[in-house]
């Protein structure tokens, strides 16, 4: 088991500088510039928006704390595609998911920005394990979810996200259900008992089970465009991920001949083909993948 690994399997998070060398930061942050400059116009509708934590995101609010999508051809910012499938990138998914090229699955990438206007924070929760899930539903479901894994690459100093390092592993303590079971977000998140801030340098990523007991706060003051994707394991992971990924709309522009188009290697060719075949088998197989929290 690599190092990286182990400290992923342990913690249920782990830190990796320089997985962007100095040309891509300047070429991602200029594409983050505009993609981020689209959203607070008006011009980008896939966006979350200030005031709903989870999809469906609506447009109830004109400020927003995240950008949907950035591989999306209509953005037409080929650095994201190229990022999300350089080696740099696929080389640490191998590892800690454990599996070969041949495996892996395209999934979401999406950038976190600061709101322009009003501070927002999301509650304390596991993005896919409802709050109300019984210790018994936590324990099943947690012990599924080996097979993506999603990362936080800032590009510029972020200390938005707070986990508690091991509780990828275990159903919540009677104290820690109790603060993951209110709608609102927390006043002071290290109140969570074994909670730690997160803090990321530019060009530092932080890989993390997403079902690790997380929040994040948003201070609109402090500029933050971090990098959200995520990435499966296809052949292992069968339908465990089906809601988790469909839940955001991907499949619409992902299988659009516009799309193929950008994709220059067979690497990531191959990545869409894998995430198609996810969502026509939850397709032939009647899933109703709805969303999987709600707030
Ligand atoms: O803002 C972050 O770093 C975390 C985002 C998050 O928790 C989520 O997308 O579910």
């Amino acid at each position: 088991m690599s190092t990286l690994k182990e400290s992923y399997e342990r913690d249920g998070f782990v830190l990796v500088p320089n997985l962007i060398s100095p040309n891509q930061l300047s070429e991602l942050r200029a594409a983050c510039a505009r993609v981020v400059k689209k959203t607070r116009r008006g011009d980008w509708p896939h966006r979350r928006v200030v005031g709903k934590q989870f999809p469906p995101y609506g447009d109830t609010n004109p400020d927003s704390w995240g950008v949907q999508h950035v591989m999306h051809p209509a953005l037409d910012e080929p650095a994201f595609v190229r990022w999300y499938t350089s080696d740099a990138v696929v080389d640490v998914v191998e590892q800690l998911l454990e599996c070969e090229e041949g495996a892996l699955q395209m999934e979401l990438f999406n950038l976190l920005i600061n709101p322009e206007r009003h501070s927002f924070a999301l509650r304390w929760h596991r993005d896919d394990i409802k709050e109300t899930a019984t210790t018994e539903e936590e324990t099943e479901a947690l012990g599924k979810w080996h097979y993506g894994v999603q990362w936080n690459t800032a590009l510029y100093e972020d200390s938005c996200l707070f986990v508690v390092p091991g509780s990828h592993k275990v159903p919540r303590t009677p104290e820690q259900r109790a603060l993951s079971e209110t709608p609102e977000a927390p006043k002071n998140p290290l109140d969570m008992p074994g909670a730690i801030q997160v803090t990321l340098q530019p060009g530092e990523t932080v890989f993390y089970n997403s079902n690790i007991l997380h929040c994040a706060t948003y201070d609109a003051r402090a500029q933050r465009a971090t990098l959200h994707p995520c990435m499966g394991d296809a052949v292992h992971g069968g339908m465990v991920r089906a809601r988790n990924i469909l839940q955001h709309g991907i499949v619409d522009w992902v299988v659009s001949d516009a799309f193929k188009k950008t994709l220059t290697t067979e690497r990531a060719n191959k990545m869409r083909e894998r995430l198609l075949e996810m969502a026509r088998m939850a397709d032939e197989k009647g899933v109703d993948v709805g969303y999987s929290l709600d707030g």
